[in-house]
């Protein structure tokens, strides 16, 4: 096909990039569902993705682990037990390399593979992949899996590569896990990453400094070991349990409240925050207590401050506390983070609190960190500052569309998407939880699997009715970008610094990216444009020459 310099390798139906929780299921779905061929591409040396990667002490799951997993197989929800609320890494990847073992899904994945270009060729409306090794397959789908949080941020602090410790990010932790014991240790970050890290590192190190930027709410988590009642329970209940999800705004199964934080007393309000933060901890907190805490500035207040309290009374040290006390942004505005111990962690001898908008960060010296107030000296400095999200990991790939347009040059002004499914310009380019879509503020494994399922719908129609390209129009695109942002600027998100608006990567253009109106109703959205012929899409049908 095309340029006859080109060795190409291999002609798929689908070539899919990614083996994460989207990557294995859109393979499971296309290759064993729809009957297509399909090649998954994986840089790491397994299966797992984000679960691959964030391999750091800590690392857990921070939604139930009985809600963040596959719903796709009854079989497979039966016989895969839990052992806690929340498990840590090495649970979640045992189940991911389970699934991919249970489908035999391993034999059409490449590991040890990156894809470096995505080239749509108009002649012939197929994709053409080509991986860093110089390897070219051609396919008529393109199915981005890459993640929503796998491009790794390392901030770009002077001095970084003549530091003689050692330095790790959390999202690429090395295999052999790193021996604190008796180190001096910096930790950079307080997002969901650094507060699980903190109280672990903390444990081995001899000393631990925090280097905070912007102080987090962070809730209890209370994990628990599942007791086989509880298991039973769950299992037995499982269409319900997936009924309500699939119901809800954010993926989890929590009985919604329509009350307002404001419509109640004081004292009312108190105790539901009391309770939620002794009892259940997690989520629950922020989705099970009112219902206009991401809407309300006033009614996130009463939040907000619940949680200072709570900060000022685990923290001994009144100074340290107010430090940690977030004050300039609303409660869940950016991704709320739950703890086991981090605020306690405080209180330990061998651990301090930098406060980086007292003291920025000046440089990285050979023997540690300067900053504006005192040197550090330090072994290792753990980076736990967080990804290019949503959009990074995807930019890495020279994808190309329509007449040869760059994507990273359509995105250049924020990512534009219709659904967060597909690029107008990119026919048959889906991207599975892309930009525009509620995937980072839902449940993930539910997100992936109603996108994942939508593609494949979409692709069986394509196949049904001899449709060869599928592509959003401009129009519908505008459209949905329009909505998404209204929709963001009617809650409290658009207030906070977060990854969500691309705020943490300096010179990312501020859009907010995921949508927030809800899975439920953005589900029903997608099934509704399905059913009016899918409405903002175009199809181009033709004879294709190979
Ligand atoms: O990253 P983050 P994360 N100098 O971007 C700071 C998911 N997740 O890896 O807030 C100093 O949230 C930055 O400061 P600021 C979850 O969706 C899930 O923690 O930008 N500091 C911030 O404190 C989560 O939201 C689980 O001012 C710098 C931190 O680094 C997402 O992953 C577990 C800096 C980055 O926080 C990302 O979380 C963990 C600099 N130059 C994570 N640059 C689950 O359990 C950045 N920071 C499912």
């Amino acid at each position: 096909m095309g340029d006859s310099t080109v060795n190409v390798v291999g002609e798929y139906d689908a070539v899919v990039v990614g083996a994460g929780f989207s990557g294995l299921y859109a393979l499971h779905y296309l290759r064993d569902k729809l009957g297509l061929t399909v090649k998954a591409y994986e840089r790491g040396d397994s299966v797992g993705g984000t679960w691959y990667w964030n391999r750091y002490p800590g690392a857990r799951c921070d939604s139930e682990s009985f809600y963040y997993c596959y719903s796709f197989s009854q079989d497979l929800e039966q016989e895969w037990v839990w052992s806690s609320k929340y498990p840590e890494q090495p649970e979640i990847l045992s189940y991911l390399e389970h699934v991919a073992d249970r489908f035999d899904l391993r034999r059409d994945i490449q590991f040890e593979t990156t894809v470096k270009t995505a080239h749509f060729r108009d002649d012939v409306n197929k994709w053409e992949i080509t991986t860093e090794g110089g390897e070219v397959v051609t396919a008529r789908y393109f199915v981005s899996a890459v993640g929503c949080l796998s491009a790794a941020n390392v901030p770009a602090i002077p001095g970084l590569e003549r530091f003689e410790g050692d330095w790790y990010h959390t999202g690429a932790w090395p295999r052999e896990g790193v021996d604190f014991t008796g180190k001096r240790v910096a930790l950079i970050g307080t997002g969901s990453t650094g507060i699980q890290a903190t109280p672990v590192i903390a444990e081995q190190a001899d000393h631990l400094w925090v280097f905070q930027r912007t102080p987090n709410y962070s809730v209890p988590a209370r994990n628990f070991l599942m007791s086989p009642d509880r298991t039973r329970e769950i299992k037995e209940n499982y269409d319900e349990i997936r009924k309500a999800q699939r119901a809800s705004y954010a993926g989890f199964p929590y009985p919604l409240n329509l009350t307002s934080a404001l419509d109640v007393s004081p004292e009312e309000r108190q105790a539901t925050f009391e309770a939620l933060w002794a009892e259940e901890g997690g989520f629950k907190f922020i989705y099970g207590s009112y219902f206009d805490l991401l809407r309300n500035q006033e009614a996130n207040d009463t939040a907000a401050e619940f949680i200072r309290n709570k900060i000022r009374q685990t923290v001994k040290d009144q100074g340290v506390a107010e430090k940690l006390c977030p004050k300039d942004y609303p409660y869940g505005t950016k991704r709320p983070p739950i703890d086991t111990h981090y605020f306690e962690t405080f209180n330990r001898d061998n651990v301090t609190l930098v406060d980086l908008r007292e003291t920025p960060v000046e440089e990285i010296t050979p023997t540690g960190i300067r900053t504006a107030g005192q040197e550090y000296e330090l072994d290792t400095i753990v980076f736990a500052t967080g990804f290019d999200a949503m959009t990074g990991s995807l930019l890495k790939i020279d994808v190309r569309g329509r007449d040869g347009v760059a994507l990273a040059d359509k995105w250049s002004g924020g990512p534009v998407t219709y659904l967060g499914l597909q690029v107008a310009g990119f026919p048959n380019l889906f991207t599975v939880t892309g930009p525009g879509s509620p995937s980072v503020l839902t449940n993930m494994p539910l997100a992936i699997e109603q996108h994942v399922e939508w593609i494949g719908r979409c692709i069986q129609y394509m196949r049904d009715n001899g449709i060869d390209a599928i592509e959003a129009t401009e129009e519908a695109e505008d459209a949905w970008v329009e909505h998404v942002r209204e929709v963001a600027d009617t809650t409290l998100f658009p207030k906070a610094n977060s990854w969500y608006l691309g705020a943490n990567i300096p010179g990312k253009k501020r859009v907010f990216m995921p949508y927030v109106g809800g899975f439920a109703p953005y589900s029903q959205r997608c099934d509704e444009i399905v059913d009016k012929g899918y409405e903002g899409f175009r199809f181009t049908s033709g004879a294709i020459t190979t």
